[in-house]
């Protein structure tokens, strides 16, 4: 496998300005006709043009230039997954070094692919009974040959696509319809359709999909221009009840862009397909979106308020990179955040807008990044957001390319000023539509746009890890002066520009007296001085989560500073982070063995007893506020981690609390419980309905928690079956059967727990994103004999390897369910390893995520970290083994 470097970017010689193609589809073999227009890159020096093909992707049937066939070995050359155009044969005679002329050589091309057989679900593939594509990042050189780079952004004029006609009733493409109509002959019905886009775009875009399905539709008329767009999302048929939420949420995304950045839609149809075997959450096409289904369908019976969230962000995700990667793309896929880290900024923005609750929103943002941000970067897969190197591109659509690189534009935000980022923005379109640029240019433009000088601030793109940042303070009573000092570690030589958000607090009333100022650090150290105080102060640093670093502060007495920020902080996102790190410090100490303090318990309990009193109808928040931390952001903060005892402390302070208020928890419950029926059968998801849900369930599990004694056990089983058998919603299901998943014992708690799993089955009435969820459960079950229920769902006929979202919701579940996954002995490990073999074989993307739970066996303890690494060293010596997933074990054996 070859390494390919940054560095080493070099314009094409020639560029494909024009695209005409054919797609002949029939059952087990798609023949595909290309005619690229290729024109000389003007300014560049000549050379050979190369063309990727997958050579095990693509059969070539014949390849000609101007209708004249082209000969092997003297006009051109195949080598494994290239075919390179010689110089020579592009230009024309008496051609100088621009050769070619304006209009262009016409390069035909036929090959053969086979997407019955596709099970790497890249390039055109079926899935079901229908046939889709799925190009980023690689995927074009697949169905054909091409320049298969995203700086090559061609015309795709016309793309006819030819299918059995009651089979493939809607065949659909890039852009606008120009054509359709059956076609004449005898092997039965078949018809076709032509779509063209007048927008040029890179082959990550292009998209086709041939199938039955069914759909919802509806149109949108844009501000200004008054552009009436027909939306459409589709589904096979029997899904289509569930897709109303997708095009609510397409139309809330089109009209937050307008109001938003000015930003209009630009074709006459917007449509997305729903596809159940799908390696990723969802892509951009140019005009034709396809979206796994698990991010499309929904209804309140089976998908969660998480669902329901995810799906409107992710639909304003791809909406949005309408103009932030298709209009403006990449240049080359070391820029990949360029469109990533933006668009991820803008949904996150959208998504808060949308709830009405940024602090909720960065809450949840935060915390995803801390579980799996910070891990990526603190492991072998580390890298800066903008990396400097692959073996496959496939493996850096990664937490930190994606998040990390959302919270550096929301940085340039921070530091730029809500309008000043705008200005950028529209500094960056008015020079960058219609080509592919880098990372440079988005910075040039904010800096431009603003007249500021971001030259360090441009470290971020090139600096990998999370950096630290320390605080000493000092107040003057005296001169009543307060002094922060500053200081940055990381792994830049050189000071990253970073913006620190802080407010003052009056150490005595906890009023603020400093409001949010966002202090810039550019030194190694640095000290800040708030002048004019009346007395000393507590700071509240980072607030907002204004920088991805890990915070150290310096007090004496830091549980103190907490407990008070907990109680007093108007700054929310704050708020919540010191009730977290409270409950960190008592979970270690129960970890270490440390008879608890008694101090810090006390803490922990007011803060806990204060956010579950709290008179206010911002449920999420209060639930947020007394939800503990995860293990793996706690992980984080260890050197060795022990997974095992880990989990055990979490729970046996879950538990702690959950006894010493046992009454007002179950009090709350109920309150909750009635007020929720007062609102009828009804499942609504406004914020309000969605924060009494997320709060109660909160509660549930606290509740559930107590399991020592049989009463107990019996009354945890009671409550939690209760709850699944009167909600009618899958959010209030889905919970209490995480509660009862975890239960054994006596023979009638078991009894609760397996009727309630066969029920749910059951209901699901085979809907494949409901029997997702009831393998999630399974294996997030903490049950002594954890591994060997996964193993026996392994085998249980509605498992598959083949489709990534059983996959996942079984094996990438259980690899995350860290007390049971490292259990002692290793066995979890050599499970995982067998399965990730298995996978390989079929779908290289799938088996290299799989393969990222084993690579970080240096955090654990010498025995479990050699039985991990034991596992990488097998999957390294399998031959063949695929590109994806050489690259991660071997950077994981590094
Ligand atoms: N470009 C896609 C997305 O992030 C990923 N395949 O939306
Ligand atoms: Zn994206």
């Amino acid at each position: 496998p070859r390494e390919i470097y940054r560095t080493d970017y070099a314009p094409l010689p020639f560029v494909v300005k024009n695209v005409r193609m054919n797609f002949d589809i029939r059952d087990g073999k798609t023949i595909v006709e290309s005619e690229l227009t290729i024109v000389p890159n003007v300014g560049v020096n000549v050379g050979d043009l190369i063309l990727d093909g997958e050579a095990d992707a693509l059969t070539l049937l014949s390849i000609s230039l101007d209708g004249i066939d082209l000969i092997e070995g003297i006009d051109y050359a195949i080598d494994g997954d290239a075919l390179t155009l010689y110089s020579k044969t592009l230009l024309l005679p008496g051609d100088g070094a621009s050769g070619g002329g304006d209009a262009g050589r016409k390069l035909k091309t036929r090959v053969e692919i086979v997407p019955e057989t596709n099970t790497q679900l890249s390039g055109l593939y079926k899935s079901g009974k229908m046939y889709c594509t799925q190009c980023e990042a690689m995927g074009f050189r697949r169905i054909t040959y091409y320049p298969d780079r995203p700086d090559n952004m061609a015309i795709f004029d016309s793309v006819r696509i030819e299918a059995d006609a009651d089979l493939y009733p809607v065949l659909l493409g890039n852009g606008n319809k120009v054509d359709g109509g059956t076609v004449g002959g005898s092997e039965g019905k078949r018809h076709y359709a032509t779509w063209s886009d007048p927008f040029p775009k890179p082959s990550y875009l292009f998209c086709i999909v041939a199938g039955n399905l069914g759909s919802v539709s509806s149109s949108y008329t844009t501000r200004p221009s008054g552009r009436v767009v027909h939306l459409e999302v589709f589904s096979e048929p029997e899904n289509v009840s569930k897709l109303d939420h997708a095009l609510t949420s397409l139309k809330k995304s089109m009209m937050w862009d307008e109001d938003t950045y000015g930003l209009e839609y630009d074709l006459d149809v917007y449509n997305i397909v729903a596809v159940s075997d799908f390696n990723m959450g969802a892509m951009e096409n140019k005009g034709l979106n396809v979206f796994n289904t698990a991010l499309t369908l929904a209804d309140p019976k089976s998908a969660t308020d998480s669902d329901y969230e995810r799906i409107e962000s992710v639909v304003g995700h791809e909406y949005f990179h309408n103009w932030t990667g298709n209009r403006v793309t990449c240049r080359d896929w070391f820029q990949l955040t360029l469109k990533e880290g933006l668009t991820v900024y803008r949904d996150q923005e959208f998504s808060g807008d949308m709830m009405n609750s940024h602090a909720v929103k960065r809450i949840e943002d935060v915390n995803a990044l801390r579980a799996r941000q910070f891990p990526e970067d603190a492991g072998p897969m580390s890298h800066p957001i903008r990396p400097e190197s692959y073996i496959s591109m496939d493996n850096f659509y990664t937490s930190t390319v994606y998040s990390k690189g959302a919270e550096v534009i929301r940085m340039y935000r921070t530091l730029l000023g809500k309008d000043g980022f705008r200005k950028g923005m529209d500094l960056y379109f008015k020079r960058h539509d219609g080509s592919a640029v880098t990372c440079d240019d988005f910075l040039s433009a904010m800096a431009d746009a603003n007249n500021a000088d971001l030259a360090q601030f441009g470290l971020w793109y090139s600096t990998s890890g999370t950096p630290t940042v320390k605080y000493v303070t000092k107040y003057d009573e005296s001169a009543k002066t307060f002094y922060l000092t500053l200081s940055q570690e990381s792994n830049s030589a050189k000071p990253l520009h970073i913006p620190v958000a802080v407010g003052l607090l009056d150490k005595v009333s906890g009023e603020e007296v400093v409001p949010t100022k966002v202090l810039e650090l550019k030194e190694k150290e640095q000290t800040f001085e708030f002048s004019g105080l009346d007395g000393d102060v507590l700071p509240s640093v980072l607030r907002g989560f204004s920088a991805p670093v890990k915070l150290v502060g310096s007090s004496v007495d830091e549980e103190n500073d907490w407990a008070f920020l907990a109680a007093n902080d108007s700054d929310g996102f704050n708020r919540w982070e010191s009730g977290q790190k409270l409950y960190t410090s008592l979970i270690f100490q129960t970890m270490r063995g440390v008879q608890s303090e008694s101090k810090t318990m006390e803490h922990v309990c007011n803060a806990f007893q204060r956010t579950l009193t709290l008179d206010t109808d911002d449920y999420s928040i209060q639930a947020y506020g007394l939800i503990l931390p995860t293990e793996s952001s706690m992980a984080e903060e260890l050197d060795v981690v022990d997974p095992v005892s880990l989990h055990k402390a979490r729970g046996d302070v879950k538990k702690l609390i959950a006894r010493k208020f046992h009454s007002s928890i179950r009090a709350k419950y109920d309150e909750l419980t009635s007020a929720m029926k007062s609102n009828g059968d009804e499942i609504k998801l406004d914020a309000t309905s969605i924060g009494q849900r997320r709060l109660r369930n909160v509660l549930l599990d606290y509740l559930c928690s107590l399991k020592e004694t049989a009463e107990e056990r019996e009354a945890a089983s009671k409550l939690a079956k209760n709850q699944f058998q009167t909600s009618c919603g899958m959010t209030d299901r889905y919970a209490a059967l995480s509660c009862l998943v975890s239960m054994e014992g006596e023979q009638s708690v078991v009894d609760r727990r397996d009727e309630a799993l066969q029920n749910f089955y059951h209901d699901a009435q085979g809907d494949a994103l409901v029997i997702d969820k009831w393998f999630t459960v399974q294996a997030m079950a903490d049950l002594p004999d954890a591994l060997e229920k996964v193993k026996a769902l392994v085998k249980h006929p509605d498992f598959t390897l083949t489709n990534p979202n059983r996959c996942r919701s079984l094996i990438s579940v259980f690899s995350g369910n860290a007390a049971h996954f490292h259990a002692d002995g290793g066995e979890g490990y050599k499970f995982l390893g067998e399965i990730i073999a298995k996978t390989d074989k079929l779908n290289p993307q799938l088996s290299s995520r799989i393969g990222g739970a084993l690579i970080r066996w240096k955090r654990y303890s010498n025995e479990r970290g050699s039985l991990m690494k034991m596992e990488l060293q097998k999957l390294a010596e399998m031959k063949p083994i695929s590109n994806d997933l050489f690259e991660v074990v071997s950077r994981g054996l590094k």
